[in-house]
């Protein structure tokens, strides 16, 4: 951690920090085709975070119809089932975030006008996109850390849904690509599928991607 963001203190008024706020989508709040559990509750804890941030970028997951990812995809697959893709295991899910509909909407309840940047992702029909810097073969950039490299930012803070695939893919690969980086862990809510919510914890604590509280950010 930088000595900058060790105190705690006007963390987000850093202009080389930025709010990452991850998939706020219909889809996937209550009601939606792939809603997280307690999901309604993070937009506002989001905007509250947002409120304190010079720098903010919004994710939203953009799948063309037919993607990869979707169990309907498959013949004879359910959705939350495994299969091996070129690129590694995927999980299949129901159509959820199809580019242009409204579930794929950013919420109505984010709040966040000084958001800079909305990146879209999981937008190949081939390839699977959790983390919001690199797609699922893990060398397909996105381009956001090219993005937050030009703005000098070098301290990425994350929130949002879900926990376990798109805020700690996100984690892990701002982590490895040298960012400092932060999951305010009480503004985000899981899916908890076959396990992953523990081997997303596993994985962020190997990485070295460090736990906040919303309170703490915010103090
Ligand atoms: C997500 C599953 C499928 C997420 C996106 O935003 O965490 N999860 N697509
Ligand atoms: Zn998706």
């Amino acid at each position: 951690m930088t000595a900058r963001h060790a105190r705690g203190h006007r963390r987000g008024a850093d202009p080389r920090a930025v709010l990452v706020v991850v998939d706020l989508q219909v889809d996937f709040l209550p009601g939606g085709a792939l809603a997280v559990p307690g999901g309604n509750e993070v937009p506002p804890l989001a905007n509250r975070a947002a409120a304190a941030f010079r720098n903010v970028v919004l994710t939203q997951d953009w799948h063309p119809a037919g993607h990869v990812s979707f169990a309907s995809t498959h013949p004879g697959r359910a959705p939350y089932e495994t299969i091996p893709l070129p690129y590694g295991p995927q999980v299949l899910w129901p159509d959820h975030c199809v580019q242009g509909t409204p579930g794929a909407r950013v919420s109505a309840h984010v709040d966040i006008p000084h958001a800079q940047l909305v990146i879209r992702k999981g937008v190949h029909q081939g390839i699977d996109s959790y983390s919001t810097f690199y797609e699922a073969d893990r060398t397909t950039p996105t381009g956001l850390s090219g993005y937050l490299r030009d703005r000098g930012i070098d301290t990425v803070y994350l929130a949002g849904l879900a926990t376990d695939f798109c805020v700690s893919w996100s984690a892990v690969d701002a982590a490895r690509h040298g960012f400092d980086t932060f999951v305010v862990e009480d503004a985000c809510r899981a899916i908890d599928v076959a396990g992953s919510l523990a081997k997303a914890r596993a994985d962020m604590a190997a990485a070295g991607v460090q736990m906040v509280r919303l309170d703490d950010l915010l103090a």
